[in-house]
């Protein structure tokens, strides 16, 4: 059986789940939010990371099933954990390239989160950096739509796809994430530090909340509060965990 069948059969088997890492507001220590991380359980070999499927699933275009069925069970959890009276945390999902120019993508978002206005209210779409900068005019128009449902987006990634500032601008996002290759480099020399700070106070000056991906170490963690970064999110603080963990572990009954 080829590796496509396998991942095609999978979502058919039901052998996707997701694992959910926290984002923790810097300031406060408080959680916010968390981001939805695709894995598959495969029944022979256990659970297979994402960096050894999510690319075939790219190339074989069934990352727009594969995606559209963790956008739904994403917002399903959502719901569960609203109605169990759980801490409230918004969700954030990852979108591919080939899901954002699917032209029944918007659709989908608006079927998968209904008449649920909490739903919207409390989704993120997170889309990788040369996505957003590859057709700017394009996504402006699925980004414009999915922010009129009152979902947030967030640029994945953010400082590996050499965007021009001026598209930046122009760009309807709500959040920065900073990727992990600056976060460390900012302790390896004074050049990582500013390129950072930087990347902190262009947000800030584009509105934009900013949020530090691969936060390892305690090090990491004081100087980005210190560089008045809003959010971190990494293994310091909790790697990606299974539902049921992120349950018990880190989402309270309110
Ligand atoms: O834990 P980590 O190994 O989970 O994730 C590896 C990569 O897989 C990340 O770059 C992440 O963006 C991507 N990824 C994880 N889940 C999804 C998903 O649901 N959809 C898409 N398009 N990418 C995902
Ligand atoms: O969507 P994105 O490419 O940002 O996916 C996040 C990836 O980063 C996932 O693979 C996730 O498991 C991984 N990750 C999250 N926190 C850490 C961290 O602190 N260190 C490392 N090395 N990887 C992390
Ligand atoms: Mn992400
Ligand atoms: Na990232």
């Amino acid at each position: 059986l080829t590796l496509e069948s396998q991942l095609r059969r999978a979502l058919e088997r039901q052998e996707y789940v997701l694992h959910y890492q926290p984002k923790i507001h810097l300031a406060t220590g408080q959680l916010t939010g968390v981001e939805a991380l695709i894995r598959w359980q495969n029944p022979r070999t256990g659970l297979v990371p994402p960096g050894d499927f999510i690319p075939v699933l790219e190339e074989t275009g069934l990352i727009c099933e594969v995606g559209r069925w963790a956008l739904q069970q994403a917002i399903a959890d959502h719901l569960r954990w609203r109605t169990m009276g759980l801490t409230a945390v918004r969700i954030a999902v990852n979108v591919s390239a080939l899901q954002l120019r699917d032209r029944g993508f918007i659709a989908q978002v608006q079927a998968a989160v209904g008449v649920d206005a909490l739903a919207s209210s409390g989704l993120e779409i997170e889309i990788t950096e040369s996505l957003a900068m590859d057709n700017v005019a394009a996504s402006i128009g699925s980004l414009l739509a999915l922010r009129a449902m009152g979902i947030t987006v967030a640029i994945d990634d953010f400082g590996t796809g050499f965007s021009s500032l001026s598209y930046l601008a122009k760009l309807p996002v709500d959040t920065l994430k900073i990727d992990r290759a600056f976060v460390i480099d900012m302790t390896s020399g004074a050049q990582g530090l500013a390129l950072v700070s930087t990347i902190i106070e262009l947000a800030h000056s584009l509105k934009l909340k900013v949020v530090a991906e691969g936060v390892e170490t305690a090090q990491q963690q004081s100087l980005l509060r210190a560089m008045g970064c809003d959010e971190m999110q990494g293994y310091l603080f909790s790697r990606p965990v299974p539902r049921e963990l992120l349950e018990s572990q880190f989402l309270a009954p309110a």
